[in-house]
């Protein structure tokens, strides 16, 4: 907006140098009115940032999010918490803002490999009723979710086929009814294959009481 305003605002400037005194004081208002709403385009918060898509399931009180997370592969060259791209990206609450690659959220070793997965864990045992994924790039992989049971038993809670490649950030958000056995891990699988790019992951909330 800023780019189109500016030669307007040239023109109008020539304009009032060549024109009678009559209309300049016109002219001058119209300038000032152009460069009042310079500034409220300006002003304007950024469209990207959408931290506000957290904010419901932050407050859940039946939601916890990751504490140990481990994965098929990872793009980051060192170990541990402190690792841009490591598993232990995807502890705790959300910390990725805004769509795009970003180290703060896990991603695999390759781009386009094939199946990837991690595996989360959470503090409490739970009946299951819900997971929630928060995609941060090339979101639209994820084609299994499995939770263990207290035995290590598996169940499959969730399987489809990946989605269409979404360029924004968005909650895979999977329901069911609540499991009849506690689980305080959660198995997610993706088809890096099928959404081009590294596909993030920032955080991970499991459901239940
Ligand atoms: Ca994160």
């Amino acid at each position: 907006m800023r780019k189109i305003l500016i030669p307007v605002a040239a023109i109008l400037l020539l304009t009032v140098a060549s024109c009678g005194n009559s209309k300049q004081k016109a002219l001058e208002e119209s300038l000032k009115a152009l460069a009042e709403n310079t500034k409220k385009e300006i002003a304007k918060p950024a469209p990207e940032n959408k931290s506000s898509m957290d904010a419901d399931y932050l407050a859940d009180t039946k939601g916890q999010w990751a504490i140990d997370a481990k994965a098929s592969s990872t793009y980051a060259t060192k170990i541990g918490k402190e690792a841009s791209w490591s598993p232990e990206q995807m502890i705790g609450v959300p910390n990725v803002q805004k769509y795009g690659d970003n180290g703060n959220a896990w991603a695999s070793k390759e781009q386009d490999k094939g199946e990837e997965w991690v595996k989360l864990t959470f503090e409490k045992e739970v009946n299951a009723t819900e997971v929630r994924i928060k995609e941060t790039y090339n979101a639209g992989a994820i084609t299994k979710i499995v939770l263990y049971d207290n035995t290590n038993k598996s169940h499959v809670v969730y399987q489809a086929k990946s989605e269409t490649k979404k360029n924004e950030m968005q909650y895979l958000v999977a329901k069911f009814p609540k499991t009849g056995y506690k689980t305080k891990m959660v198995k997610i699988v993706l088809d890096s294959k099928a959404i081009t790019g590294w596909n993030e992951i920032d955080a991970v909330q499991l459901v239940g009481e």
